[in-house]
Order: structure tokens, then C-alpha cells, then sequence
């Protein structure tokens, strides 16, 4: 096969070298392999990616924000099968939004070239859960390239280009947390502008009727056979011969804590980890007395070689859970008798003081909780900045599935019929318009009796604040339609639909009590922006006088990490004080004092 890596030449010496991140490195690597279209819906670790393309010149490259990742998929193959390159990124759960269009789409093929980034999260740093992509690239028949550093998360998003076209398939370039936010010095090159193949008319291939799909689907497992057989002989598969004692079989960032723990070992680096070349598998195995495999979360690859026939050993000795590192790579090798375990490390006698994420200060989302909880609701919740109210001290949000769950998860609750409080689904804005409009139609279709609370803080905050169709703003900061969430809520057929400012303590409880009271699906929109996006709101901070305060805790009840206790003390319990420094001045604690003991500072 004709795909040789060149972008992996050895004069990269002689390149520009910048300090990239993991996620900028694959940005770099997409301008330069002439990528002219790329999509992403937002979700750490993979965010960067489509916001570094987006410094990149638009006249070179398409780059925009998707509705949701399944959008930015089928974006991207509608410009593929138009023969240009495409890109769409995403973190690992945004996979399975995007993954009907990735399944059918491996029989189609790739024509431009397509390359779908997907960021796993091990350790659940920012996730609701720790899949690993690598199973999915077996499901999909695709094939999944692994980088372990910046540099050749840069040089493997070029040759996936290369790869996507030689072979006519999607392909993934996995990355995780680790690699797409460490920085590392990287050798970059020049920019090509590959020339536009345009559409090819083949209804056979690009229409997956059953009898189409039939005849592609052996092309599927041939170009499966086929990339297995360049694996083989490609440099993504590297051996780096050492001691025979034992070979390791690793590759992405585990590779790294392979070489730091053991430099010297027999190595097989697996570049790509899907499909596998089990030729050369086979010949490391029989090179070395016993053969491991180190990967981080499912043992893929373990349980590939042992079909295979070969035996290995791996999660008997390393996590299936969360990252690795150097230490449990050098624990799990001791375990197996291989190495010197380490030195006990010196143990350190202080245990950290507990400090769980809440709500910023000022942040429009508390009202609500703290309003759904006085008025005793059953609330399926959703992904965002405001899950945490699930958690203390809001403690009012009951269920949090995956993003735009909430809906129908309030429209199932509601069925079951044996719920005794009033049901309440809360979406953001973001990801009300990603997944939850669908959701919305089918509960008016249903006639469900739910409430729905839209908190529309006009970003989507979690991620670090992107624009979204319902901020009037595109990814290049260009003005352009604004979702009205009223207008789109009625069209679903939505008759009671109340927009309010949750600053507005009084009118929000009382809209909720009406929208809970009311027969059929009740709509609250609860508009007011983020106190950090697009700007940082700082408004007159507030303070409390002391002699006024008759320590109620009604004001603690919010949450507000600028509310602190006291020394001073009414009747057995401290007062309260208002760091000023952080205090927006949002007035929520003032309007649920009942002593009218919080002011404004004045100057
Ligand atoms: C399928 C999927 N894609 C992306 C993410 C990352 N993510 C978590 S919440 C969220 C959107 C948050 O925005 P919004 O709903 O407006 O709530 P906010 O954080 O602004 O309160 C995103 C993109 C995810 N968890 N799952």
C-alpha cells in the first residue's frame, strides 16, 4: 500500500517548532492536510480542537459549530462526498450522538477523505462516563490511530487523511484528556491545498438501500483485511527491540509510561490499534519469554491477541478503570515479577480539605433549583454547568442521564404513573438545542403533564462558553440568526410558555407554581446570562449589616460561594458575611432575606 507516513520525516528537525497543546497540534495538522470543511459541538476534552481551526484564515477553512455531534458528522460527509477533506471532533460520548451516521457511513466510504477526532475522557475528568472509542472502531470496521504526544497527534491527523482516501474509510484518531490538553514542543510544515475531487455520481455506493448495503458491506471486511495488512509494515507499527525477557504490546499515552517505567523493554507500538497487524504481533510475541500488554480502560487489545491465539497478560496486572500512569504501569510490572517494585512512597499526614465544584457566583441557574426544591418537584435533570445542582447544597436535581435525556426522561417518569410530586425536566440552552427538541415534540405529541425549565444563559457554559445557534453568534464571532426559544416551543405545539428572569425571585416562584398546576406541557424559560460569558458580569457587590442579621440561613440555602459564616453569632448560630471580592451583586440573597439586611457596599 502507497500510504507512507510523510509526514513523519526525519528532518523534522528542520521544521518550525511551536508549543502546542494535543488538541491544537491536530488543528495544525488539519490546516496543513488542506481539511476545507470542519465541524464540532463542544465537550472537553475535545473543545480546542475546532476553536484553534477557527485562527486559522477562513477562506482556507470552513470551520463552524454543529447543533450536535451527529450534525457535524453528516456535515462532514456531505463535504467529503463532495471530494474535499472534512473533519468533524468530538468527545468520546459525543460519539454515540454522531454514531448512526459513522456506522452507515463506513460503507460509503470517504471520497475527499474524512477523519472523525474523538477525545476520550479516562478518569471521568469531565464526562458521565469512560468509554473507550477503540471498541467502537471494531463496531464501525474503522480504523482508529492512537497518538501518544502532541507531535504525533500532528502527524497522525495528517496521514488519517491520507489513510481515509488510500483505503475509502472513515477514519478515527483517538485522543484522551492527557494528550489533548499537555503542550509539547511540535515540528510543523507547510499547508497543501489538495485539489477538489467533486462528487462522484454512484447511487450503488452512496445510497444505503438494503441491496446496496449488501454488496458494500463484504467491501467493508476486504478494506478491513486490506489496512491490516498495511499496519504490517507501516512505521504507526513500530517494534523497538530490547530485553527478551518480556515485550510490551502499548500504545497512545500509555507507550509514554511504558518507556519512562522500563527504556530498555521489547516494545510493539501500535500506532493504529484497529485493525491490528497480527503477523508482526505474532513474530514480538515469539521474540520475548512473556508478552504484556499495556493499555489504559478495556483490554481490547489483550482480549484481540488472545483470540488470536497468543498468549498474553495485561489486566491481571494493570487498571481497567480510569488513566494510567508511570507508577501503576511500574506497580502492575513488579505485580508480574518483572521489575523491582518501588520504594514505599513517604506517606504525607494531612488530608485535604474537600472542595466540590458549585455554581459561580451570581450564577442565573440558582434561582430555579432553589425554587424547584421549595416547591417539592421531582426533577430529571441534564448536562451542564447546572448539574450541579444535583448536588450540595442545592441538592435538587434527581436524575442526570446524558445530554438531552431530561425531557423524556420527565415524560417516562410521568408515565409510570406512581410519581406523587410534580415532574420537572431542566435543560440549558445549549443543550436544549442539541438533544432537546425532539424530546419536546414527542411530549405535547404524547400530551405528557410535565414542566419543562429551558435555563437559558445564553452560552454553553460548561465547555468554557461557546456560541450556539441560540446566541446569534457563529464560531468566527459573525452575526447571524438567534433561536427564540418561545417561538420554537409553540411550533412544537407547547400552549403555556412563560419567559422570566430567574433574578427575579418572586415572579420565577410563582411562575413555577403556575407551570407545575397547569394540565399538559408547561415551558419556563429562564433567561439571564452567564456572570463569565461572553463577559464577566461584576455589578455592586453586597454586604450584610450584622446588627440586622437574625442568622436564618435563608440566604445559605442558595449556595453562594461568596456567603460565608460569621464569628459572630444570634441565638446559638453564626450570622453570615459576603466576600465582596467575588460577589456579583445579583441580589438573589437579598431578595430571600427576610430582615432586608443586604445592601449594596457603598463606596
Ligand atoms: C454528547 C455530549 N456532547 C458534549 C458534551 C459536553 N457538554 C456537557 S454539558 C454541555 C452543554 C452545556 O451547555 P448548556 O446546556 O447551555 O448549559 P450551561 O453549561 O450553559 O449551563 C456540553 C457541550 C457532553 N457531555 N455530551
Amino acid at each position: 500500500m502507497n500510504v507512507q507516513p510523510k509526514t513523519v520525516d526525519a528532518g523534522s528537525r528542520k521544521r518550525k517548532l511551536l508549543p502546542l497543546m494535543g488538541n491544537e497540534a491536530i488543528a495544525r495538522a488539519a490546516w496543513e492536510a488542506g481539511v476545507k470543511v470542519a465541524s464540532a459541538y463542544p465537550g472537553t476534552p475535545s473543545t480546542e480542537i475546532l476553536e484553534s481551526l477557527a485562527k486559522y484564515p477562513a477562506a482556507d477553512i470552513d470551520a463552524e459549530w454543529a447543533v450536535n455531534e451527529k450534525v457535524s458528522v453528516d456535515i462532514a460527509i456531505g463535504a467529503a462526498l463532495e471530494g474535499v477533506r472534512a473533519m468533524a471532533s468530538m468527545k468520546h460520548v459525543g460519539l454515540n450522538v454522531a454514531a448512526d451516521s459513522i456506522m452507515s457511513q463506513s460503507y460509503i466510504g470517504a471520497h475527499g477523505g474524512l477523519v472523525v477526532i474523538v477525545c476520550d475522557d479516562p478518569g471521568i475528568h469531565s464526562s458521565q462516563n469512560e468509554q473507550d472509542t477503540r471498541l467502537f472502531s471494531r463496531f464501525a470496521n474503522i480504523p482508529v490511530l492512537e497518538p501518544s504526544d502532541a507531535q504525533e497527534a500532528y502527524e497522525m491527523t495528517k496521514l488519517a487523511f491520507d489513510i481515509s482516501e488510500e483505503f475509502d474509510t472513515p477514519v478515527i484518531v483517538r485522543s484522551t484528556t492527557r494528550l489533548s490538553h499537555t503542550r509539547s514542543v511540535v515540528a510543523v510544515g507547510e499547508r497543501v491545498t489538495p485539489k477538489p475531487k467533486g462528487f462522484v455520481d454512484s447511487s450503488t455506493k452512496t445510497v444505503t438501500i438494503p441491496a446496496n448495503a449488501r454488496r458494500l458491506h463484504p467491501k467493508v471486511i476486504e478494506r478491513e483485511a486490506k489496512l491490516a495488512a498495511y499496519l504490517e509494515t507501516s512505521p504507526l507499527t513500530r517494534w523497538e527491540k530490547g530485553d527478551p525477557k518480556f515485550g510490551i504490546v502499548t500504545g497512545s499515552i500509555s507507550y509514554l509510561y511504558v518507556k519512562e517505567v522500563v527504556p530498555n523493554a521489547s516494545i510493539l507500538k501500535l500506532g493504529a490499534s484497529h485493525p491490528l497487524p497480527g503477523e508482526t504481533i505474532r513474530a514480538f510475541a515469539k521474540s520475548v519469554d512473556r508478552l504484556l500488554v499495556v493499555e489504559e480502560l478495556e483490554p481490547v487489545l489483550e482480549k484481540e491477541i488472545k483470540a488470536m491465539g497468543i498468549a498474553c497478560e495485561g489486566k491481571a496486572f494493570f487498571p481497567r478503570l480510569g488513566e494510567l500512569s508511570p507508577e501503576l504501569v511500574r506497580a502492575g510490572l513488579a505485580k508480574a515479577g518483572l521489575i523491582e517494585a518501588a520504594p514505599p512512597a513517604r506517606a504525607i499526614d494531612i488530608e485535604p480539605m474537600a472542595r466540590p465544584p458549585v455554581l459561580c457566583p451570581g450564577c442565573p441557574h440558582t434561582s430555579t433549583y432553589v425554587a424547584l426544591r421549595g416547591l417539592e418537584t421531582r426533577v430529571a435533570g441534564d448536562i451542564g454547568c447546572y448539574t450541579l445542582a444535583a448536588v450540595e447544597p442545592l441538592k435538587s436535581m434527581d436524575t442526570a442521564v446524558c445530554m438531552g435525556a431530561s425531557i423524556a426522561n420527565a415524560v417516562g417518569m410521568w408515565k409510570a404513573g406512581t410519581e406523587k410530586k410534580p415532574i420537572v425536566a431542566t435543560i440549558g440552552d445549549s443543550t436544549f438545542l442539541h438533544s432537546g427538541i425532539p424530546p419536546l415534540i414527542d411530549a405535547v405529541y404524547n400530551k405528557a403533564n410535565i414542566t419543562i425549565v429551558i435555563l437559558d444563559n445564553g452560552i454553553t457554559a460548561m465547555t468554557g462558553g461557546q456560541d450556539h445557534p441560540g446566541t446569534g453568534k457563529t464560531l468566527r464571532g459573525a452575526p447571524t440568526f438567534k433561536v427564540d426559544y418561545e417561538t420554537m416551543c409553540r411550533a412544537a405545539g407547547v400552549e403555556w410558555v412563560r419567559k422570566i428572569d430567574p433574578y427575579e425571585v418572586g415572579r420565577l416562584y410563582q411562575t413555577l407554581r403556575e407551570a407545575i398546576v397547569h394540565k399538559g406541557v408547561a415551558v419556563v424559560i429562564a433567561s439571564r446570562p452567564c456572570v463569565l460569558d461572553p463577559v464577566k458580569i461584576k455589578g455592586t457587590p453586597l454586604t450584610i449589616a450584622k446588627d440586622g442579621c437574625i442568622a436564618c440561613q435563608s440566604c445559605m440555602n442558595l449556595g453562594c460561594p461568596s456567603l460565608t459564616w460569621a464569628d459572630e453569632m444570634h441565638e446559638g448560630r453564626h450570622k453570615i458575611k459576603i466576600d465582596e471580592t467575588s460577589c456579583i451583586g445579583c441580589t438573589l440573597c437579598a431578595q430571600v432575606c427576610p430582615t432586608d439586611c443586604i445592601q449594596p457596599v457603598t463606596p
